[in-house]
């Protein structure tokens, strides 16, 4: 059998660090059966199955994803320490292949294979692949479970699972087709965003091109300012918003910013220049509280939202939502179903105790900042991904795209512009001005800020964009995206396209032609 060897000689070529080398190394290729004799250093790989094209059945589920081409799926277990346990599978186009990789994210706290965002690479003819972060996913509470007592188990979370099944993806790819991939890139949303910033931050030339949305990079950060509203309306039940009342405050959003952007229609281009105050919905003195006017506590509890969660000094620590995003604000503070991602983080890794009250934690106090500043200094090096030098990701040659919806209502859309601006004050410390050191991060990086969108998509918006045909472009072809096309879809048709703007730029309305129409907008910086 010479297959194992050529498969560490193809690990070996692999791992020297680009993954766009000048001499495409051809050896014989692996057939799928025979991909279970790969050696490759910690990684098992468990199973390999021809699938033909049309449906698969996701395993112990009940979903399904449809109108695949025919693959060679891969599934193995990836052990870079005795406690990891990384599930991946990896899916080979068998006759449609494009010739590249794709790493597909998670979301939340991850624990399950990404079984839709494999099936939509596919398609595109893409060899990719997908893991479980390293532990199975458990409900609610119990979600950041895994971690508890288990170091290593949070960093295959954290930052491990992905570079491993990104470096073995590539090795087993290569060997299958008998050369490796021109390109690799990584599209992920929420987790999935942190996960692509992860890569871009620690592992530069893992990936050439990356689609980050929504990432949830500031991850202690975060979960603070998930936390805080949960609390504020669990403790205190004359803050609690109905959701006739969040239509009540959006209706008068609306009112206030709709038609700054010179187009009436009931999207915010640019809620950060948005002004509205809550107090103006206070009901009259001695006036019946209805769902046609706010309390003084639901106007505080409104502010609240947009304002972030604050240490006790009245220092932001975590940015809040956006004007525009308050008829789905009761995914966060809705107290019959509250949202547990935070809640889990708090219980299992920061306190550690199954029998905490998360309610009891008061991120004003502060005892209860103290709490969340050693969380930040234990857990960020683990779990975060704010590191604003990219400067090995750019000499690699790598662009990443950066997307969020102004109206998401779990992750703040203020989180990315943050990082984004953090980027660029990195490069301008280096004894240059900030223009120019924009300029330079535009180079490489753009954001992309989506009015109308929710958390990872969907929304009043028009949502339906193509970031990785923008980004193919960008790193195949150097055609960087001065802006990206997205529509409003109804029955399948686009009834309302607009230009993205790479921010600070905004879509602009020339003042003639139909505004549901993108080519009557330009993006122009505000
Ligand atoms: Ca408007």
């Amino acid at each position: 059998m010479k297959t194992p060897l050529v498969a560490a000689a193809l690990l070996a070529f692999v791992g020297l660090g680009s993954s766009r080398p000048n001499h495409v190394a051809r050896v014989a290729p692996t057939p799928c059966e025979q991909l279970t004799s790969l050696k490759l250093e910690n990684t098992v790989v468990t199973s390999v199955e021809r699938v033909t094209r049309g449906t698969f059945n996701v395993p112990a589920s009940t979903d399904s994803v449809t109108r695949l081409p025919a693959f060679c799926r891969v599934v193995g277990e990836l052990r870079p320490t005795t406690d990891s346990h990384i599930a991946f599978e990896l899916w080979l186009p068998l006759d449609t292949w494009n010739g590249k990789f794709a790493g597909v994210g998670n979301g939340g706290w991850a624990g399950n294979i990404s079984y839709s965002a494999l099936g939509d690479q596919l398609r595109r003819g893409y060899a990719t692949v997908s893991t479980n972060t390293g532990h199975v996913a458990e409900p609610d509470l119990d979600m950041a479970k895994f971690a508890f007592g288990h170091p290593e188990r949070l960093a295959d979370f954290g930052w491990r699972s992905v570079h491993e099944m990104t470096e073995k993806g590539k090795a087993i790819t290569a060997a299958h087709y008998g050369r490796p991939a021109r390109y690799a890139y990584w599209i992920g949303c929420s987790t999935g965003g942190k996960q692509g910033l992860t890569e871009a931050q620690r592992f530069p030339s893992d990936y050439d091109g990356i689609v980050a949305v929504a990432p949830a990079n500031n991850w202690a950060r975060l979960m603070a300012g998930d936390l805080a509203p949960q609390r504020d309306v669990a403790t205190n039940a004359a803050s609690v918003l109905t959701p006739a009342h969040g239509r009540l405050v959006n209706s008068a959003v609306l009112k206030a910013c709709d038609a700054r952007d010179g187009v009436v229609d009931s999207l915010i281009e640019n809620p950060g220049k948005c002004v509205f105050d809550p107090s103006s919905l206070q009901c009259a003195a001695g006036a019946q509280a209805d769902s046609t006017c706010l309390t003084a506590p639901q106007v505080e509890m409104v502010r609240r939202m947009y304002a972030g969660v604050k240490d006790p000094s009245g220092r932001v620590i975590y940015p809040g939502l956006a004007p525009g995003s308050e008829p789905f604000w009761g995914a966060l503070i809705n107290p019959a179903r509250l949202f547990p991602i935070p809640q889990s983080y708090y219980r299992w890794i920061v306190i550690g105790d199954s029998t905490w009250d998360w309610k009891s934690l008061d991120l004003s106090t502060p005892a209860g900042y103290a709490v969340q500043r050693e969380a930040e200094a234990k857990y960020d090096p683990v779990l975060a991904a704010v590191n604003p030098n990219l400067r090995d990701f750019k000499a690699h040659g790598g662009k990443l795209i950066q997307l969020h919806g102004w109206d998401d209502q779990l992750i703040s859309p203020h989180n990315s512009i943050n990082y984004y601006e953090s980027v660029i004050a990195f490069e301008a410390s280096a004894a240059k001005d900030r223009a120019a050191a924009a300029r330079e991060v535009q180079g490489f990086f753009r954001l992309f800020m989506v009015p109308g969108m929710l958390h990872c998509g969907g929304g009043p918006g028009p949502t339906s964009y193509d970031a990785l045909a923008a980004l193919e472009s960008w790193v195949e072809r150097g055609v960087a995206p001065d802006s990206i096309l997205t529509a409003r879809m109804v029955r399948g048709a686009p009834v309302r396209t607009r230009p993205l703007c790479p921010y600070p730029k905004v879509a602009t309305y020339s003042g003639a032609g139909d505004f549901n129409r993108a080519e009557n907008f330009s993006c122009r910086a505000q």
